[in-house]
C-alpha cells in the first residue's frame, strides 16, 4: 500500500537544539519519519509533482515499482505500449503540448536500451522526461548477473545513456532516493528543459528505510532571469536604429511561454518574424509579420528578409544547419554584414555558430517583457520601417504566385501540397500536429501555419523517425479534447506500427496520416541529386520486376482494431480526414503521395565534402545587393 508521508515530517537534519532522535524523550517530541519501501517513496514523489501518467513497459528490474504504481492506481495510471521507444516519444509529446512532465519506465538491460534514441531526440529539442530505469540488484552487482551491463564499470546503464540526458542518478540505497529523486526533477525543468534518467536497483524498489518524501521541484519557468538593464538599453538602441530587422524565434520561445510578448513586441515595432520548427505558432502564422521557416526547406521570404536584415534578433534560436543553409553566408544569414542580438538561456548556445554584437543570457520572456518595457519609455518611430515592408511584400507575393496553382491541383497519386492544404483547411487552430521525419516533414516546415504555440511537435534537432507516429499517443493524452493529427511518413510508421495496439488498447483516439510514396523519399531524393540516382536501399520493392511494396496499411490497421481508409485521389483526402477526426476513434489514412513532387529548395544545406546546391527559388545574397546605410 502506498504511505502518505505527513506534511511536516521530521527533519532528516534535525537542528542542533533539538532532542536526539535515540533520545528516550525524542519518540514522544519529534515524529518519525516514515518508514517506506523505496518504490513506494517513487511513487508518491512523481505523485507529489502532479505525474498523472507513467508510460513504461514492464521487465523483471521494474516489478517492484509496478507493484507500488498498483496501490496508487487511483492517482497515477501506467500507460504501457509496445516499445520503450514508443513510451518516451509519448513522454516527449506530452511535455512539448503541456509543458508538464511525465514520467517513463523500463527494465534492467535491452528495454532501457530502447529509450536511447528518443532520450537523445528529446535532449536536441529541449524537452523534458523523467526516465526510471531498473538495475540489477546491488548485491550482484559486477558478477555478470542476467542483462547486466558491466564491462567497463558495474551496473553501467548511466555510461549509455550519460550524453542523452541532462544528467543520470544512480541511488543505490533507499536513504538515497529523496535526494536523487529531488535533483532529478529539479535539473529536468530548470534552465533549458531536457530529459533525465534515475537509474534505480532492484533492491531499492523493495527495501525499506526511515525516509522522507522531498518536496516538490520547481515546475518549468518557476525562475526566469533577466538582461540587465544595460543590455536591454542596448538592445532597444540597435533595434530602433535598424532599417531592416528581423526577429527570429526558436524553441526558447515556446518554451518560455512568451507567444502574447513576442506578438507585442512584434507589432509595437512592426518588425517581421522567422520561426524555427519548434518555435512555429509563437506569433500566428496567419499574421501578415510572420515569414515562416528559414532554410534550404524555408520558405522564400524568410530566406530575402533573413539574408537582407541589417539586424537580427535571435530569441531561443541556435542557427542550426537546417535553418542557416549550413551557415554558408548570403543564403539564409549574412553575419557579420548583418548585426546580432542573440538572447538565450543557455550560454553554450550564445555564439555557438555566429558570435553575436550583443549577446544576452536571458529567460525570452522575461527579455520580451524588458524590451517592451523599455519602448514604452521611448518616442514611437512610426513609418520608419515602410521599404522594408514593401521588399518584404513583394517577396512573399513572389512566393504566393509560384506556389499556390500547386496547391489547388488535384491528382493521383496526390500532389504533395494538397495534403498540407487540406490538413490546415479541416484541422482547427488549436489541433495538435505531430511530425514525423521526412519529405512529408520538409512541405509541412515550408507550408504549415501553425496557429498556436504549441500545436506543431517536431523532431528537429535529431529527426528520429517514429517520433510523430508515436508522440502523438502523448500528445493526444495531453490534450484529450483536442484533434491531435500526426503525419507520418510510410517509413517512419513502419518503425513503430504497434501504436496501432496502444491507441486500440487505451482508446486513444488519434489519427495517423501516412503519407505513404513507397520509399524513404527523402534519402532516396539525395541520392538522385548526389549520387546520379544509383538508388540502394532507399525504396520498398517486392519480387524480380521491383513493384513498389508495401503492407496494405488499413488492413494492418483495421487487424488492430483500428479503423482505417486508403486514399489515393486528391479528392478524396479532405472528407477522409474530416471523418477520421470527428469519429474520435483512433484513425488511419494511407494516403498515396507523388514522391516525384518536391519541396523548392530556397535555401541550401551541405553535407560537406558534396558541394552545396543553388536554391530552385531565389538566389544567395552578393554585396552588389547591399543596401548603403543612409
Ligand atoms: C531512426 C532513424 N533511422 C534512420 C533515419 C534516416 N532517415 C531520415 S529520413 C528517412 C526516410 C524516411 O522515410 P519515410 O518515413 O517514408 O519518409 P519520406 O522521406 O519517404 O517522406 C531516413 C531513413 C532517421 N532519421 N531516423
Ligand atoms: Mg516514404
Amino acid at each position: 500500500m502506498l504511505q502518505t508521508a505527513p506534511p511536516q515530517a521530521a527533519s532528516r537534519h534535525a537542528a542542533d537544539d533539538a532532542p536526539l532522535r535515540d533520545d528516550p524523550r525524542a519518540a514522544s517530541q519529534v515524529k518519525p519519519m516514515p518508514r517506506m519501501k523505496g518504490a513506494d517513496l517513487i511513487t508518491e514523489y512523481l505523485i507529489e509533482n502532479d505525474i498523472p501518467y507513467v508510460f513504461g513497459i514492464c521487465g523483471h528490474g521494474n516489478v517492484g515499482l509496478l507493484d507500488s504504481l498498483y496501490g496508487a492506481r487511483d492517482k497515477i495510471k501506467l500507460v504501457s505500449p509496445r516499445h520503450e521507444q514508443v513510451a518516451a516519444h509519448m513522454a516527449d509529446a506530452y511535455f512539448r503540448v503541456r509543458h508538464q512532465p511525465v514520467a517513463t519506465l523500463t527494465s534492467c538491460g535491452p528495454g532501457s536500451c530502447n529509450i536511447v534514441m528518443p532520450l537523445a531526440l528529446a535532449l536536441s529539442d529541449s524537452s523534458a522526461l523523467f526516465a526510471i530505469t531498473a538495475n540489477v540488484p546491488t548485491s550482484q552487482f559486477n558478477r555478470s548477473p542476467f542483462q547486466e551491463i558491466n564491462r567497463h564499470y558495474q551496473a553501467d546503464f548511466p555510461n549509455i545513456i550519460r550524453p542523452v540526458v541532462k544528467r543520470s542518478f544512480q541511488p543505490t540505497r533507499v536513504d538515497m532516493l529523496p535526494l536523487a529523486l529531488r535533483q532529478a526533477m529539479t535539473t529536468m525543468l530548470s534552465g533549458r528543459p531536457g530529459p533525465v534518467n534515475v537509474d534505480i536497483p532492484f533492491n531499492v524498489f523493495q527495501e525499506e528505510d526511515d525516509v522522507e518524501l522531498p518536496a516538490a521541484a520547481p515546475a518549468l519557468n518557476a525562475q526566469r532571469s533577466g538582461a540587465s538593464p544595460d543590455e536591454v538599453a542596448s538592445a532597444v538602441e540597435i533595434i530602433l536604429k535598424a532599417a531592416r530587422p528581423v526577429i527570429f524565434i526558436g524553441h526558447g520561445v515556446t518554451l518560455s511561454e512568451a507567444s502574447r510578448e513576442l506578438t507585442a513586441f512584434a507589432h509595437r515595432l512592426q518588425i517581421p518574424v522567422i520561426s524555427s520548427p519548434n518555435g512555429m505558432g509563437c506569433l500566428d502564422m496567419e499574421d501578415p509579420l510572420s515569414l515562416g521557416f528559414i532554410g534550404r526547406n524555408g520558405a522564400y521570404p524568410a530566406n530575402e528578409a533573413g539574408r537582407h536584415a541589417d539586424v537580427v534578433i535571435a530569441i531561443g534560436a541556435r542557427f542550426d544547419d537546417r535553418s542557416a543553409s549550413s551557415w554558408i553566408p548570403g543564403y539564409s544569414w549574412n553575419f557579420p554584414h548583418s548585426k546580432l542580438i542573440h538572447v538565450d538561456l543557455d550560454p553554450a548556445e550564445l555564439g555557438r555558430n555566429y558570435p553575436p554584437d550583443l549577446g544576452i543570457l536571458a529567460d525570452a520572456r522575461t527579455f520580451l517583457r524588458q524590451l517592451l518595457a523599455e519602448l514604452d519609455r521611448r518616442a514611437p518611430r512610426a513609418g520608419a520601417l515602410a521599404p522594408w515592408h514593401a521588399d518584404i511584400k513583394k517577396w512573399q507575393a513572389e512566393w504566393e504566385k509560384f506556389t499556390r496553382p500547386n496547391f489547388d491541383l488535384h491528382a493521383s497519386p496526390i500532389r504533395p501540397e494538397r495534403v498540407v492544404a487540406d490538413c490546415q483547411a479541416v484541422l482547427p487552430a488549436d489541433a495538435i500536429l505531430a511530425c514525423d521525419v521526412g519529405v512529408s516533414h520538409n512541405w509541412y516546415m515550408q507550408f504549415w501555419k501553425a496557429r498556436r504555440p504549441q500545436t506543431m511537435l517536431n523532431s528537429w534537432g535529431f529527426s528520429g523517425m517514429g517520433f510523430g507516429a508515436a508522440g502523438v499517443l502523448g500528445a493526444k493524452l495531453a490534450a484529450p479534447e483536442r484533434p491531435c493529427v500526426a503525419v507520418t511518413g510510410d517509413g517512419c510508421f513502419t518503425m513503430v506500427p504497434h501504436v496501432l495496439c496502444t491507441a486500440a488498447e487505451y482508446d486513444i483516439p488519434v489519427v495517423w496520416v501516412i503519407w505513404n510514396n513507397f520509399a524513404w523519399a527523402s534519402i532516396r531524393d539525395i541520392q538522385i541529386g548526389m549520387f546520379g540516382g544509383r538508388e540502394l536501399g532507399t525504396a520498398f520493392y517486392q519480387g524480380a520486376n521491383k513493384t513498389p511494396y508495401n503492407p496494405d496499411f488499413a488492413a494492418w490497421a483495421r487487424a488492430s482494431g483500428v479503423d482505417a481508409l486508403t486514399v489515393a485521389k486528391s479528392e478524396d483526402f479532405k472528407g477522409a480526414l474530416e471523418h477520421a477526426v470527428k469519429s474520435n476513434k483512433p484513425f488511419l489514412l494511407d494516403v498515396h503521395v507523388d514522391a516525384e513532387v518536391r519541396p523548392p529548395a530556397t535555401g541550401t544545406w551541405q553535407l560537406p565534402p558534396t558541394p552545396y546546391k543553388e536554391p530552385a527559388f531565389g538566389k544567395r545574397w552578393t554585396p552588389s545587393d547591399a543596401v548603403p546605410a543612409k
